[in-house]
């Protein structure tokens, strides 16, 4: 397999573009499905130790069903599949001019929750234009052991997050491993208290803390498989706007710069659609760091990456 390694704002996207598994030719739902039931090892050789490790998103480049559209894909993390990947976009685009696929200007993506857009601007900034996405409750509150209550929105970017500003700490890397350990704990405990998305488990964090110079908020993310977001997370850069737009606090068009844990930043916006859901754009750069092929030696015990630690 060859893939092709990027960053955007620090977090990195592997992306596999050639001798990938052949998944047929139905809807990146369906093709996500198949990959999860019949090709998991593929996910975990490309992602896990030896060869990745926990922050790495992969994303599987597919034929899209839709001729016009650049590309399909379907995004994967070290614990399974991920719905949109905000990130992974803006290193997809990065990435296919690279290959020299598309030019600049404006594409479209098949994914398996939804087309989305991208406005490639330059061969290392794209603008993405995400989901519809939305605030599903106000003002959740949870119990979580050693941080007593904790209250939060539970909205959807593409994946679903629980956003709280209820942190134990300052967000900044040197708190990275309390942030982790405080998001762990309210991710567990939005479980056992059986707080859902519509279709399916919180299974992102974001806490706010106090943004640096320009920024208008900087957050900490924690990912499904115990990892954070480097990037300020481009599906949980939409919920914030979602929760910011029906508390009437960010007017349409109206740009927001989200800053992450280690200081990267996206310019975000939205529009409003007729449903009261709102249609994200993330602008951010990406940066390629390799071009490499996958070996995967048959006599080798881990060739399929080390599981069982997530
Ligand atoms: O940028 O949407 C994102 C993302 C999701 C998980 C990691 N990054």
């Amino acid at each position: 397999m060859r893939i092709i390694d990027s960053h955007t704002g620090g977090e990195p996207t592997r992306l596999i573009i050639e001798g990938g598994p052949d998944l047929g030719s139905g809807s990146m739902a369906e093709r996500r499905a198949r990959l999860a039931q019949d090709f998991d090892h593929i996910r975990r050789s490309v992602l896990l130790e030896p060869r990745g490790f926990d922050a790495m998103v992969g994303g599987l480049l597919c034929k899209p069903v839709d001729a016009n559209a650049a590309a399909g894909i379907i995004f994967f993390n070290n614990a399974g599949m991920l719905g949109m990947c905000g990130h992974g976009t803006i290193g997809l685009a990065v990435t296919l001019r690279h290959l020299g696929l598309i030019g600049l200007g404006q594409h479209h993506v098949e994914t398996p929750v939804g087309p989305v857009s991208f406005d490639l601007l330059s061969a290392s900034k794209a603008s993405i234009t995400n989901v519809p996405s939305y605030r599903l409750v106000k003002d959740v509150q949870i119990d979580v052991p050693d941080l007593g209550k904790v209250k939060g929105d539970v909205a959807w970017g593409g994946n679903w997050f629980f956003l709280t500003k209820d942190s134990p700490c300052a967000v900044a890397p040197e708190n990275i491993a309390a942030l982790t350990q405080a998001s762990e704990a309210m991710r567990h405990a939005l479980t056992k208290a059986g707080i859902r998305g519509t279709d399916g488990e919180i299974d992102h964090i974001e806490i706010f803390g106090k943004p640096g110079e320009g920024a208008d908020s900087r957050s900490f993310v924690l990912c499904p498989g115990g990892a954070y977001d480097r990037s300020p997370c481009g599906t949980g850069t939409s919920a914030k706007l979602a929760c910011l737009a029906a508390d009437g606090l960010l007017q349409a068009g109206e740009v927001w710069v989200q800053e992450s844990v280690i200081g990267s930043r996206f310019e975000a916006s939205y529009q409003p659609l007729p449903n009261g859901h709102i249609q994200p754009t993330i602008i951010g750069e990406a940066f390629i760091t390799m071009d490499a092929t996958i070996i995967r030696d048959p006599v080798d015990p881990f060739r399929d990456g080390i599981s069982g630690t997530v």
